[in-house]
């Protein structure tokens, strides 16, 4: 008796053999057909608390169910927003894309998935992102409710969004630029280094605490993926926190999502507004 070999099956081309950067092109396509817009000049991600500040950005052009374009996912967390929307800036002629929900690393789908919003921000046109998030509070000077601008990141994920040997720099990740546009607003935000786990558990007080010692201002489970994915991109980075909580053993009782959301609402008319008139200035 002889084994019949099995036969090698051959794919035919799919979507997983498309590059990030096609699947990009394809979703910015859908964008640029849905809304009846060709080009859009800035982006913006709104996390944690964020998400009122889209109604005060300008008027609305075109929403987009985000699971109804190419390479995106409606979100998983309660609370994100799973819509696309064109806006076109008050005052001026140029069109934010605000994508309403991010891909969390902690999802499990991949580094591309979190890395596409970038990449189709970038393939819209837009030249600017604004990276928002909520995340817990290290430095003991800060309280729940304080917004600080990102001025660095350590990226604890031991994860990159980029493939290959793409040898990207990251001095003025977070552009100094748009950090002093960002103080003509409010010269009393201070500024701090975002420290990303992969989550989703919150941290131990340890791993906190070493946050610290490491140089860490605020932790979180966002951003830094893609702020790397947007600079290899080209586009330019604002990243703004919301501190929603004191970071585990910070605080002297445990964290709960309860809380955090509770905190997001407590701020959000406040941080909306301060967005909205950081994002008008980006010329
Ligand atoms: I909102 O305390 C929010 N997101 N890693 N730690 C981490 N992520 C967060 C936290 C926090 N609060």
């Amino acid at each position: 008796m002889t084994d019949t070999p099995t036969p090698v099956r051959v794919p035919a081309a799919s979507a997983s053999d498309e590059s990030p950067f096609d699947l990009a092109r394809r979703a910015a396509d859908v964008i640029a057909e849905r809304s009846g817009l060709d080009h859009h000049d800035i982006a913006l991600v709104l996390g944690s608390g964020w998400s009122g500040a889209a109604d005060l950005l300008g008027e609305t052009v075109s929403e987009i169910p985000a699971a109804e374009v190419p390479g995106f996912f409606a979100p998983a967390v309660a609370g994100h927003v799973p819509v696309m929307r064109s806006i076109r800036i008050t005052g001026s002629d140029r069109v934010a894309l605000v994508l309403g929900s991010r891909t969390h690393f902690y999802e499990g789908k991949g580094v591309r998935a979190v890395a596409h919003g970038m990449r189709t921000a970038a393939a819209a046109g837009a030249t600017r992102v604004v990276l928002t998030n909520g995340c817990g509070g290290v430095n003991p000077e800060w309280r729940p409710g304080q917004v600080v601008l990102i001025r660095d990141h350590i990226n604890l994920t031991a994860a990159s969004p980029l493939e290959g040997a793409t040898f990207i720099d990251l001095t003025d990740l977070y552009s100094q630029r748009l950090r002093n546009l960002a103080h003509e607003v409010d010269p009393s935000l201070p500024e701090g280094v975002y420290v990303q786990f992969r989550g989703p558990h919150y941290e131990t007080p340890a791993e906190v605490h070493m946050a610290g010692v490491l140089g860490g201002d605020l932790v979180g489970m966002s951003t830094t993926l893609e702020a790397i994915a947007a600079r290899e991109a080209g586009l330019e980075i604002l990243g703004i926190s919301l501190m929603t909580n004191l970071a585990a053993g910070i605080s002297p009782t445990p964290l709960s999502h309860a809380e955090v959301i509770e905190a997001g609402k407590a701020a959000a008319p406040r941080i909306a507004r301060l967005l909205a008139n950081i994002v008008e200035r980006m010329e």
